[in-house]
């Protein structure tokens, strides 16, 4: 437990949060063009931090290629935000972690936006484990099983899956919400970007569409100093435990789980998402 904060019931890595980003997190002021992509941990952030300045400066891939991540599209709640927030231009874009119910109290009157990014469950804990791994400020995860069991039990950063996904949907912010799936960007990531144009009513040259859809391939995210958290001292994150861009695919889950685990899994996950209406591509996608 001493590497976590709670906030409000919700484990967070203490490094990356303290209690003054968190006040500052609560006092944010939205603007109604902001854009706020909100995932679960492991469920294509970085993919969509790759892709959002881009559409929203007409394409301009500079900003991709020469701020980190973390600054272009910074996280609401961590540690940098405060310092990070004045260099932003209107439009803003935004990461968060939060559920739905943890939001800042600006963002239930304003017309910010929201995308909404969900994976496979089994992918998210996977990429997890070795997140786990690699990242000194977070416990040692023991081997996949264990993992795999405190995943379920949501004794991990940012709580249960289940309750993420589930207070995201259907929260009455009518057109204001985007749903997609990682394993929708897996299999058109083009035809993905091209629905976040039309909801965020942008538009680019097919030229420029072209190029946020190159920028943005797992090869060239994976040699982009500005995003694959080389940047980061091995103090922190550990690469030579794991990459932080490390498969970028779907279906990782089958090397990782035994049947016993993945039945389990799948009835835990059920239960819980009973009477909701998601439904997932999960295991319709074509592995790479
Ligand atoms: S975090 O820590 O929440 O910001 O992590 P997040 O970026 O959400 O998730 C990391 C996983 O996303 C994969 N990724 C990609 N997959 C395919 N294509 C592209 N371009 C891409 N960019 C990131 C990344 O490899 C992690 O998944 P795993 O399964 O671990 O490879």
């Amino acid at each position: 437990m001493d590497s976590y904060l709670v906030y409000r019931g919700l484990l967070l890595p203490k490094t990356v949060h303290t209690e003054d980003s968190l006040n500052y997190y609560e006092s944010i002021q939205f603007q109604d063009d902001d854009v706020i992509l909100i995932t679960y941990p492991k469920s294509g952030t970085t993919w969509m931090q790759e892709i959002l300045p881009s559409l929203l400066n007409g394409g301009d891939p500079t900003p991709v290629l020469t701020i980190p991540s973390w600054i272009r599209v910074p996280w609401l709640e961590q540690v940098c935000i405060p310092e990070v927030m004045h260099t932003l231009s209107a439009p803003r874009a935004f990461v968060s972690h939060m559920p739905f119910n943890l939001m800042p109290p600006s963002f239930f009157t304003s017309k910010a936006k929201v995308i909404y990014i969900t994976r496979n469950p089994k992918d998210v804990a996977v990429s997890h484990f070795y997140f786990n791994q690699m990242a000194s400020f977070l416990p040692d995860p023991g081997n996949f099983e264990e993992y795999a069991n405190n995943f379920l039990a949501g004794k991990v950063i940012y709580g249960k899956w289940t309750d993420h996904v589930k207070s995201w949907r259907n929260p009455g912010l009518g057109d204001r919400i985007l749903y997609i799936t990682y394993e929708e960007m897996i299999q058109d990531v083009y035809g993905v970007i091209k629905c976040v144009l039309g909801f965020l009513d942008r538009q680019l040259s097919e030229d420029a569409l072209k190029g946020v859809v190159e920028q943005c391939q797992f090869k060239n995210m994976k040699q982009n100093k500005m995003s694959n958290y080389s940047l980061v001292p091995p103090d922190y994150l550990d690469t030579s435990k794991s990459s932080f861009l490390r498969k970028g695919i779907a279906g990782d889950w089958k090397n990782h789980f035994s049947p016993e685990l993945d039945a389990k899994f799948n009835e835990v996950i059920n239960e819980e998402l009973k009477g909701t209406d998601y439904r997932f591509l999960w295991e319709q996608v074509q592995h790479n």
